[in-house]
């Protein structure tokens, strides 16, 4: 039985994109045997075991994509492709002090009167040939990620935020840069690594409204708004990740490179769920990414269904509401969206004054997804036990839960290319 063991209002505030917000109520849920009765991974729905990779993919894996589309994020609409081209707008090999080449690239989708701008900033070591790339969505536009003048200021909508002078949902040159501290490009570049971003308000503006962003490039006549199974903003931002991979691959000097999904909260949850559905991604790392992330939602620590749903109406799809304070109802949890991603390598990242969402969540459903990774003979996590803080776990499943808040730190950032590079080839 679920019992709420205590309820308090943490009195600490926190910073999301800039902009402080008062902390809601956290309900701490400390009953351990609810993560005891998740949905087994390895049983099919009809009660045959999955002993095999061969069943796994075959069978599993498509009933659990079924799933997560059909009660979570929804589906992409059927129909044709949105016809879109891609051109780049901007080169340059001096970037980062010569040592960088510098590629903006517009992609635009059109459809009748729509089109739809989308810029992908990419910089890639000069000395490497098909580096792999670590691709991420930012908040507040690509301009915000460097110090640097020739990178386009985005014309999408943003979030206000007063420390990025954001003010009507409009970018401008003051925040140039502002975001840089989560993006050491420079240090990325010297490791040999890629970079690409682009601005995740490029492909859906993070507001409660359908008729911007792409959603309504896939409407049928007189459609005004997703139906109850089809998508919401994370699927679209993570049919996006999609349509950018694409393009890069087809880029000569980024055709073989491997591709590092990378993303911070919203975003992180975003990219397991990008990856989960197109296996082209070699490698996945989510920062923070809390409920709707890896966060096992059955543990109801920090966020829950019921709040994220209220808060933001417009990330999952509709018939996900019907969860709401009803997460014993569920046929999935998040280790099976980790668990989605094997046998490639994934790293789940927590903070532990994060506890919105839920560091210890993250790590157990890792821990749970393992079995999968096990099939492959690939090594998941194997110690229930939430490790120590600040001792990061490289396995195939990678795991750390460092001191500090929720955020992007020089200290996460020196773990995934750590990780990245013991990794990229198993
Ligand atoms: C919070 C939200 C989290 C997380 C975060 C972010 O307000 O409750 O689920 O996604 O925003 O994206 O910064």
């Amino acid at each position: 039985m679920i019992r709420l063991i205590w309820l308090f209002i943490l009195t600490n505030s926190f910073l999301l994109g800039g902009v402080l917000y008062a902390q809601p109520t956290v309900r701490v849920n400390n009953e351990k045997t609810t993560v005891e009765s998740l949905p087994d991974l390895l049983t099919l729905k009809h009660g045959e075991p999955v002993n095999s990779p061969e069943v796994w993919e075959r069978l599993k894996r498509p009933e659990l994509l079924h799933l997560f589309k059909n009660e979570v994020y929804g589906m992409v609409p059927d129909g044709d492709p949105i016809p879109s081209s891609i051109e780049v707008i901007e080169e340059s090999d001096a970037a980062f002090n010569n040592k960088a080449h510098r590629i903006q690239f517009a992609l635009d989708f059109k459809k009748g009167h729509r089109n739809l701008r989308v810029h992908i900033l990419l910089y890639l070591p000069k000395d490497v040939f098909n580096p792999p790339v670590f691709l991420g969505y930012n908040f507040y536009g690509n301009h915000t990620v460097v110090h640097d003048d020739n990178v386009l200021v985005s014309d999408s909508w943003v979030r206000n935020n007063e420390t990025l002078d954001v003010y009507n949902h409009k970018a401008n040159q003051k925040s140039r840069g502002k975001r840089s501290y989560r993006w050491p490009v420079d240090k990325i570049l010297q490791e040999g690594f890629g970079i690409a971003t682009v601005y995740y308000g490029d492909i859906d503006p993070d507001r409660n409204d359908f008729t911007d962003g792409i959603h309504p490039f896939f409407y049928k006549e007189g459609q005004d708004e997703p139906g109850l199974n089809e998508w919401g903003s994370l699927t679209a931002w993570a049919w996006g990740l999609s349509r950018i991979l694409d393009c890069l691959k087809g880029y000569e000097a980024t055709a073989d490179s491997k591709y590092i999904l990378f993303g911070h909260s919203r975003l992180g949850k975003t990219v397991l769920w990008a990856s989960a559905l197109d296996q082209r991604f070699d490698m996945v790392i989510a920062n923070n990414s809390g409920c709707g992330g890896a966060a096992l939602f059955r543990r109801k620590n920090g966020e829950t269904i019921q709040l994220i749903n209220n808060r933001f109406p417009h990330w999952f799809s509709k018939s996900f509401k019907k969860y709401n304070d009803k997460e014993a109802m569920l046929p999935l949890d998040q280790h099976m969206l980790i668990a989605l991603n094997a046998p490639r390598p994934v790293y789940i990242a927590s903070a532990i004054k994060d506890k919105w969402a839920d560091p210890e969540g993250e790590y157990l459903s890792a821990y749970y997804a393992s079995p999968v990774y096990e099939l492959y003979n690939k090594r998941g996590l194997s110690d229930r036990n939430f490790p120590d803080v600040n001792k990061p776990i490289h396995q195939t499943i990678g795991y750390h839960v460092r001191s500090g808040k929720h955020d992007v730190t020089a200290y996460d950032w020196k773990q995934f290319m750590i990780f990245a590079k013991g990794h990229l080839n198993d």
